[in-house]
């Protein structure tokens, strides 16, 4: 027989009867004490269920090492159990430990060694620059490093099949490209994510309504008639509190509404409060805002919208009093000062809520907002849609196709790519002039572009000869850049500024206004491109091989010089 201190029993009887219970004594009592007599396995995976036996009265936790074990599931009969193998476990194994409500354990000598699953990663999401990206795939909880160009990220939101990784802090740049490399538990090998987009970052309009009224009720409570009415609000039938109260010629508190919790700012970004009022006309009312930690914001002297519904919509963490306002323990209250409203306080007050940025009325959840209103790349030919690019033919020649070169090689970014090859047709420094490729881009809208470039792929096993041809003005401006790669047999890239790189002038100079256009070396930046295209040569006598892919426009060089 064990003798067992009887710390709480003892407590509990120094709050009866006993008055002397100085001393630990020590009682004999029969606790129930578990047992494991078997293990199905002592090696199985990360989230396996095995199933032990042994005397599990009253077990109500299994733990492998410190860590506990998931879904207990103890029989009918008490002598057996089921447990899933918690994944954070040590991964050079653990003893197994049965626990039970009377705090008695049973430890196994031999230690449970986890098998680790394999990670595979299927999809790594573009990059919101100071943001976060998503990694999708098997066992991706059990990575244990996720570098981007070599920097490590930190894991914000972590599942067996998707994870959001943070790349705060990190110097990204939207419109590049950027490895994304893995090492996981199992130190499975993971083929490391090439090219992956950087993007502006992409915020959803979210709210965190504090006080709408829609159920119809409200918590204030002091002076005056409060009711919830339904009425238009700026467009919207909605439910608004309503005070109809005295007002007092000194700065009397008369009421105050007080939230019993501190609601969930975490998932913004912006966080903005904001609130929607109206007071009748010939009337005023007040309010301050208070965080019930103390501190306090107020609203000029009393709000006075003459009847109309107004919006009032600031940045949480500005122009509070009181000392340092924490966002993260802001526990809401308004604090009704019937003295700031004058001779009445009337109030309607549609919402109090903290949104995502500043709100106008027309946000609704899900709306894209913030980060830029420009593109982080606009896609020129990226050669994906392959209807949108047929083979070409120069007479009975195909010279040109989606389909050449790929078993020799895989597209730069995507899947499909572009190549040229040579018909024996044309001259030293000959071209294929009838036979270009190019793209309408009088909708692409560049104005949001300070210095726009304007980048693409390359892939040939000799010298090439490619020019880029431009056009703007209704195709009566007409300039170039020529291209000499010979990259071989690998992607190279190219790059210059549309609009701050000079130009080899092809404009027709024979009219008066093709004379003028011809004068230039810069395109304009204050217009839309009409076209741009492709045209493929020889580069003296070598022969035409070329494969083209990812031509597109980004903010400044999408690559390092
Ligand atoms: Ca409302
Ligand atoms: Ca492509």
């Amino acid at each position: 027989m064990k003798k067992y201190l009887l710390y709480i029993l003892m407590s509990v009887l120094c709050l009866g009867a006993f008055t002397a219970c100085e001393d630990d004594t020590e009682y004999d009592i029969d606790w129930p004490v578990p047992t494991i007599t078997g293990v199905s396995s002592y090696n199985d995976l990360l989230s396996a269920t095995i199933t032990l036996q042994g005397n599990f009265t009253q077990v109500s936790k299994v733990y492998f090492g410190e860590v506990e074990g998931k879904n207990l599931q103890v029989a009918d009969d008490q002598s057996s159990l089921t447990i899933e193998v918690p994944r954070t476990m040590a991964v050079d194994g653990a003893p197994i430990r049965v626990t039970n409500e009377y705090r008695q354990s049973f430890e196994t000598a031999e230690l449970f060694v986890p098998i680790i699953p394999v990670t595979t990663v299927s999809e790594v999401s573009a990059i919101q620059t100071g943001l976060t990206f998503t990694i999708n795939g098997e066992n991706v909880d059990l990575l244990t490093e996720i570098t981007v160009d070599g920097e490590p990220t930190a894991v914000i939101s972590s599942g067996i099949n998707t994870l959001v990784v943070s790349v705060a802090g990190i110097d990204l740049k939207a419109g590049s490209l950027v490895d994304v490399a893995f090492k996981s538990l199992a130190k499975n090998e993971i083929p490391t994510a090439t090219k992956v987009n950087v993007i502006y970052p992409f915020i959803t309009y979210e709210e965190i309504v504090i006080w709408g009224f829609e159920d119809g009720t409200h918590i204030y409570s002091g002076e005056g008639t409060a009711t919830v009415e339904t009425g238009d609000v700026l467009g919207i039938t909605e439910k608004y509190f309503s005070l109809r109260g005295p007002g007092y010629g000194w700065d009397k508190a008369t009421g105050e509404m007080i939230a019993t919790e501190i609601p969930d700012l975490s998932s913004l970004v912006n966080p903005y409060l904001t609130f929607c009022i109206r007071t009748p006309e010939g009337s005023a009312g007040y309010f301050q805002m208070e965080d019930q930690a103390g501190n306090w914001r107020h609203f000029g002297y009393g709000f006075n919208t003459g009847g109309e519904w107004v919006i009032i919509s600031q940045p949480l963490e500005d122009s509070w009093e009181g000392g340092d306002f924490n966002i993260g323990a802001f526990m809401p209250k308004l604090g009704f000062k019937a003295g700031n409203a004058g001779s009445s306080q009337d109030l309607d007050i549609a919402y109090v809520k903290i949104t995502e940025g500043k709100y106008d009325g027309s946000q609704e959840i899900g709306d894209a907002i913030g980060g830029s209103t420009k593109p982080a790349v606009i896609s020129i030919m990226d050669f994906e849609e392959r209807n949108e690019w047929p083979d070409i033919m120069n007479g009975d020649n195909l010279i040109a196709s989606l389909d050449f070169r790929k078993d020799e090689i895989n597209a730069f970014v995507g899947n499909e790519f572009f190549t040229y090859v040579d018909d024996g047709s044309q001259g030293a420094w000959g071209a294929y002039w009838g036979q270009t490729i190019s793209k309408d881009v009088k909708d692409v809208d560049l104005s949001a572009f300070e210095d726009p470039y304007l980048s693409f792929a390359l892939n040939s096993e000799t010298s090439q000869y490619v020019i880029v041809r431009m056009y703007q003005y209704d195709e009566d401006l007409v300039m170039v850049q020529k291209f000499f790669p010979n990259t071989y047999g690998k992607w190279a890239t190219f790059q210059f500024s549309l609009f701050n790189t000079d130009m080899e002038n092809w404009s027709d100079g024979s009219t008066e206004l093709g004379a003028h256009y011809a004068s230039l070396k810069r395109f304009n930046p204050d217009i839309p491109f009409d076209r741009i295209e492709i045209i493929v040569g020889k580069n003296g006598e070598n022969p035409i091989g070329v494969s083209i892919d990812e031509m597109v426009i980004t903010e400044g060089a999408r690559y390092n010089e």
